[in-house]
């Protein structure tokens, strides 16, 4: 029976009084790759099968309200790391390389003497996708421990480097082959008495939409429910794909069960923080869309669930808004590490141990360019408060909906007359995000760099700039 915050809080007190002083907080941060918050069991799809993270959340806290920046894949990843907004620490665009001098939480962590390891899709290092070796170095941003690849989405087939340019078959579907190297991160423990920060990244659920045949066979394509606003148009996900991606989820989750199987059997579950989010969401046919970039609820909303046992009451919920530049000064703050002064989300470990939802008032959204292949037409950039979601581009207001009497967002309110005071308040808090943030619309682009490779089929680049001068240099190569 689930025992009333107060008791919790009472018990935890008492505890925590006749203990000696306490070991910093391991961290485990488990992000799979485009797993959108619409698709979890205790998210509220009961379709998809995901027991094992649904257990977490019943032994923690479900936030409820957590969301990518920039919901897209290296710009997502670059916030989560820096807690800096992609135009502070440069990554506007899918494929540069994160600057080597960048403020990195697992660097200030293994400063502090933490243990840092790193497994599976790095997708921060700019420059040719293959091999896909990082070398040890400042490249690795923090990390200790390393068992990546830069970026592939070949899910059955994919390898992987340690310390050496020598790739290493990861042999299994990666769900499995991920988790097979987190474990063994974890078993280090036995040796190595640091506190430690590991995450495990997996490529799945991103597409190629296709799981193992044992996953896929828990799916029947014919009984799949569509989303509402789901818009069969061309070249957006059939059912037959939507049940790969939920057995791709299911496959996932299997591996969570695994790892925290792991956790108890060191007997690391009491101290240690475990965070299951995504980079980004996935359209999946909602709006007619595919894919990311976009400023509705399937692509910037992600899973948001934390366990932290004897802080964070189990089974509680709490809607204040967590974003991806939060991450890492929470993880920070709940280990008890200064925050850098460079990072500039927020540290909301106090709220979350707390249960209280006192925090942002929103979310701010930035994405800097277009993209054909997932129908992005340029820069955008959102705000999204509990009631309503706001987006625009530079030259015109985009989409406005009232998430109360329409979640599914199907009604865009933008230039209507009785919107117009509601359209009046989002932009002003936009425009409020924007300069907080150091933001401005100069750091938009419109060349199609992320089409075809362009950006990083030839070489790396740290800036638009750098990339712009050398496609000058060298059109015959800028063609994608
Ligand atoms: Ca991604």
């Amino acid at each position: 029976m689930p025992i009333s915050r107060r008791e919790f809080v009472a018990a935890s007190a008492a505890a925590s009084a006749q203990a000696a002083p306490a070991k910093r907080p391991n961290i485990l941060f488990l992000m799979p790759d485009q797993h959108r918050y619409q698709s979890v069991g205790c998210l509220g799809n009961p379709q998809v099968k995901t027991p094992h993270i649904d257990r977490l959340a019943t032994e923690g806290v479900i936030l409820d309200h957590t969301f990518a920046n920039t919901p897209v894949c290296c710009p997502a990843r670059s916030v989560l790391l820096t807690g800096q907004y992609c135009h502070r620490n440069g990554m506007v665009a899918n494929d540069l390389r994160l600057r080597e001098d960048s403020v990195s939480f697992p660097r200030t962590l293994r400063e502090a003497g933490y243990r840092t390891g790193f497994v599976g899709k790095w997708h921060l290092d700019g420059g040719p996708r293959e091999p896909g070796y990082v070398p040890p170095g400042p490249r690795r941003q923090g990390f200790e421990f390393w068992a990546a690849h830069q970026c592939s989405h070949r899910h059955f087939d994919n390898h992987y480097f340690r310390d050496s340019d020598q790739p290493i078959k990861l042999g299994k579907f990666e769900a499995e082959g991920w988790a097979d190297l987190g474990v063994e991160f974890l078993e280090q423990t036995r040796k190595d008495q640091r506190p430690f920060y590991l995450t495990v990244q997996w490529g799945p659920p991103h597409d190629p939409y296709k799981a193992p045949p044992h996953y896929a066979q828990q799916y029947d394509a014919q009984r799949i429910a569509m989303r509402a606003n789901y818009r069969p148009l061309p070249g957006v996900p059939t059912s037959r794909e939507i049940a790969e991606y939920y057995g791709m989820v299911t496959a996932i989750d299997d591996q969570v069960g695994r790892l925290m199987k792991t956790l108890d059997d060191l007997g690391l579950r009491e101290n240690t923080i475990v965070l299951y989010s995504s980079d980004h969401g996935d359209m999946l046919g909602s709006q007619g869309a595919r894919l990311k970039r976009k400023p509705w609820e399937e692509s910037i909303r992600v899973p948001g669930i934390l366990r932290w046992p004897g802080k964070v009451a189990p089974a509680s919920r709490n809607g204040l808004f967590f974003t991806h530049a939060d991450f890492a000064p929470t993880l920070l703050g709940m280990a008890g590490v200064p925050v850098p002064r460079a990072m500039q989300g927020r540290d909301l470990s106090k709220p979350i141990v707390a249960g209280s939802a006192t925090g942002p008032d929103s979310a701010f959204f930035q994405i800097f360019g277009p993209f054909a292949g997932d129908g992005t037409s340029g820069g955008w950039r959102g705000v999204r408060t509990r009631t309503h979601m706001y987006a625009r581009y530079q030259n015109q207001p985009w989409v406005l909906y009232d998430l109360q009497a329409d979640p599914d967002q199907q009604h865009n309110l933008v230039g209507q007359p009785g919107a117009a005071a509601v359209q009046a308040k989002l932009e002003k808090r936009l425009q409020q995000w924007m300069k907080e943030t150091g933001d401005s619309w100069s750091y938009n682009w419109t060349h199609p760099v992320e089409d075809a490779g362009r950006l990083y089929k030839h070489r790396t680049f740290h800036t638009l700039a750098e990339y712009m001068e050398w496609a000058k240099q060298n059109p015959e190569l800028d063609r994608g």
